[in-house]
C-alpha cells in the first residue's frame, strides 16, 4: 500500500496528472485524497522549536511532526507580517498582487484561494482561530475566527451567525473547535481541509493558567546580538522601534503593574499603551486573577526591591519577555499534541497531511529586538514542517529555498486539484522525492508597512543560499548586502565594499529578474500605494 501510493506520487509529479490518485480514490475509499490540517501559529520563531535545535524550550509535539515528516530548514515568508502572510498563503501570490500589503489592508475575498479550489474538487473546508484579514472568510464551509487580533482569555469569535463569546484560554478553545469540527461537524464522506490557526504566541504573550511561572526559575540563554549597536549598517535597523530596551512596555509587555511603575517614578517606561495591561487583566475571572497575582505579584515585588538599570534592565526585560513568550508556546505545543492524539485515535494519521508553520518568524532578542518585519533572517525565515506518512519519509530535513507562496500550489497538487497558472509559488511535492529536482536559486521579498508601528522602513530584496541584497526606500535610498556564510547574524553591510563588486552586480541582476518574474516592477504603482497609505494614516489620525 505504502509503495503503491508513493508510485502514485511519482506518476503525479512526472505527468502532472492526478488520474492515479483519482482512480485510487474511486476504487478504494474517499479518503485516498489526503485530508489536510494546516496549523499556523502567530509569530512562532524557529528559534523556539526543539526540532530546529532550540536552546530555549522543548516542543515535543511539534518535534513529533518533524520526526515523522519533513522539516524545511530554509523556509521563508514574502512579507514578514501577519495579514499579508495569511493572504499569501491563501492565494499563492505576493502581496502586490493579492492586495494585502500591510495589516491595514482588507482582503478582497472574491479572489481565487486554495480553499475555494479545494471545495471545487470535493473537499470540505473549515477555518478556526486567527484570521486577521478583516473581510468575511470565503471558501469555507465552516468558520469560527477571531476578530482582528483576538484575546487570550475569554475570547469572542466571529461566525456566519454573528459574534459568539467563549470562556477560557484561546489555545485550548481553538483546539476544542478544531477537534469538534473533526468529530461532529464535518461529514466523513469527503476529504477535509482544516485550517487550525493559533493566536499564540503573539504579543503580549499571556500564558495559560497551567503555564504561569513555568519559566520563572530558568535563566533563558540570550542571543549574541542582544546589545547590538547597529553600526556598519544603514539607518533602517537603528531607527526601527522594536527594541526590548526602549519600545517594550514594562507594564503592557513585562507585566509590572502600572501603579507600581508610577510609585517608582518609572512612568517613562509605561508608554502610551500601558492601560492595555489592565484591560487584559480584567478579562480574568476571580480564580484566574488570584493565580495570576500569586505569580506576577512576586515578580512585581522583586522588581521593586531589585530594580535593574541600564543594560541590566534590558537583560531583565529580555528574561521577562521570553518567560511569557515561551510560556504561551507551551500551551500551543501541548494542544497540538492533543490534536495529533485525536488523529491517532480516529485512525486519521495515515490519510491526513499535517502542515505546521507560522505567519512569520520573530526576534527573540536578536539585534536587541522583539517583533518581525525585516528581511533579516530571524523574521524572514519561518518554521515549516510537513507530515504525511504515505508520501513523506520520516525524519527528513530539506534545505531548499521555499516560501509561503508555495503553500497554495502544494496543497492543491496534493489534493489532485489543478494549480492556476497565475499562482506564483511552486508545489513542494517534488521535494519529498529522493532525487533532487530543479529548484529555485533565489527568493524575493517586499515589505510595505511604513510609517507604522515599529517603524521598519519599506524594503525589498533578494536572497540566495549565501547572499542577501536589500533596498530600503521611501524616506531613504539605502542598500545592504550580507554574506550569510561569513556573517550569519547580518552585522556587516558589504554593499559597495571592495571585493564584492561582482557578487553585488549579480545580486542586482537577480533582483531585477525576480521583480520581472513576480510582476513587481511598477514604480508608478508603488508611488501610488505610498500616497494612498499616507492618506489612510492621515484619515486615522496616525500621521
Ligand atoms: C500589534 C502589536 C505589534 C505587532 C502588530 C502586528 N502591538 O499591533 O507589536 O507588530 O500587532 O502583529 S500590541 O500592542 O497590540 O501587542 S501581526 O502579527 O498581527 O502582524
Ligand atoms: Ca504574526
Amino acid at each position: 500500500m505504502h509503495r503503491f501510493r508513493f508510485s502514485c506520487l511519482i506518476g503525479l509529479l512526472s505527468f502532472s496528472s492526478w488520474s492515479c490518485q483519482k482512480s485510487n480514490h474511486q476504487s478504494e475509499s474517499t479518503t485516498e485524497r489526503p485530508n489536510i490540517i494546516f496549523i499556523m501559529t502567530d509569530d512562532h520563531a524557529y528559534q523556539a522549536i526543539g526540532a530546529y535545535g532550540s536552546n530555549l524550550m522543548e516542543t515535543p509535539n511539534i518535534d513529533r511532526l518533524a520526526e515523522e515528516g519533513m522539516l524545511f530548514d530554509q523556509a521563508f515568508v514574502s512579507n514578514s507580517i501577519c495579514s499579508p502572510s495569511r493572504a499569501v498563503a491563501l492565494t499563492g501570490k505576493f502581496s502586490h498582487l493579492n492586495g494585502v500589503r500591510d495589516n491595514l489592508d482588507v482582503f478582497d475575498s472574491t479572489q481565487v484561494t486554495f480553499p475555494k479550489l479545494l471545495q471545487q474538487v470535493g473537499y470540505q473546508t473549515a477555518i478556526v482561530g486567527k484570521w486577521h484579514l478583516k473581510s468575511e472568510p470565503t471558501g469555507f464551509d465552516y468558520w469560527k475566527v477571531l476578530p482582528d487580533q483576538g484575546h487570550y482569555y475569554d475570547p469572542v469569535f466571529r461566525t456566519p451567525d454573528g459574534i459568539v463569546q467563549e470562556e477560557g484560554y484561546i489555545t485550548d478553545i481553538t483546539t476544542d473547535l478544531a477537534i469538534s469540527y473533526l468529530d461532529s461537524i464535518r461529514e466523513e464522506s469527503s476529504p477535509f481541509l482544516l485550517m487550525y490557526h493559533h493566536k499564540a504566541p503573539h504579543r503580549q504573550w499571556w500564558p495559560s493558567m497551567e503555564d504561569l511561572g513555568a519559566y520563572m526559575d530558568t535563566e533563558i540563554p540570550s542571543p549574541a546580538t542582544l546589545f547590538d549597536s547597529y553600526v556598519n549598517r544603514g539607518t533602517a535597523a537603528k531607527e526601527a522601534e522594536m527594541r526590548i530596551s526602549e519600545h517594550m512596555g514594562l507594564s503592557m509587555d513585562n507585566k509590572i503593574h502600572p501603579d507600581v511603575l508610577q510609585q517608582m517614578n518609572l512612568d517613562e517606561f509605561m508608554a502610551w499603551y500601558e492601560s492595555s495591561y489592565l484591560e487584559r487583566y480584567k478579562r480574568l475571572d476571580a480564580a484566574e486573577k488570584a493565580k495570576w497575582d500569586a505569580v506576577y505579584g512576586s515578580i512585581n515585588v522583586d522588581f521593586e526591591e531589585n530594580t535593574p538599570e541600564g543594560q541590566d534592565l534590558t537583560y531583565w526585560k529580555y528574561q521577562r519577555y521570553m518567560q511569557d513568550y515561551l510560556g504561551s508556546l507551551k500551551s500551543v505545543d501541548r494542544n497540538i499534541g492533543r490534536l495529533l492524539d485525536y488523529l491517532d485515535e480516529q485512525r486519521l494519521t495515515d490519510n491526513t497531511l499535517v502542515i505546521y508553520t507560522s505567519d512569520q518568524g520573530f526576534y527573540l532578542g536578536e539585534h536587541g529586538w522583539f517583533d518581525k518585519r525585516f528581511m533579516y533572517e530571524p523574521s524572514f525565515r519561518t518554521p515549516l514542517i510537513m507530515r504525511y506518512p504515505p508520501w513523506i519519509a520520516a525524519g527528513g530535513v530539506n534545505r531548499d529555498l521555499v516560501q509561503n507562496i508555495d503553500f497554495a500550489p502544494t496543497l492543491l497538487q496534493i489534493a489532485g486539484a489543478e494549480v492556476p497558472a497565475d499562482m506564483q509559488g511552486k508545489s513542494l511535492l517534488p521535494l519529498f522525492e529522493t532525487t533532487k529536482p530543479e529548484w529555485r536559486d533565489a527568493l524575493y521579498y517586499h515589505y510595505y508597512e511604513y510609517p507604522g508601528i515599529h517603524m521598519v522602513k519599506r524594503h525589498y530584496g533578494v536572497r540566495t543560499d549565501r547572499y542577501k541584497l536589500i533596498h530600503f526606500y521611501y524616506d531613504v535610498d539605502e542598500w545592504e548586502l550580507y554574506d550569510l556564510e561569513k556573517d550569519p547574524d547580518e552585522l556587516n553591510n558589504l554593499y559597495g565594499q571592495q571585493g564584492y563588486e561582482v557578487i553585488q552586480a549579480n545580486l542586482h541582476e537577480r533582483l531585477t529578474q525576480l521583480r520581472i518574474q513576480y510582476q513587481d516592477t511598477s514604480d508608478i504603482q508603488n508611488q501610488l500605494w505610498i500616497e494612498q497609505d499616507i492618506e489612510r494614516l492621515k484619515a486615522l489620525g496616525w500621521y
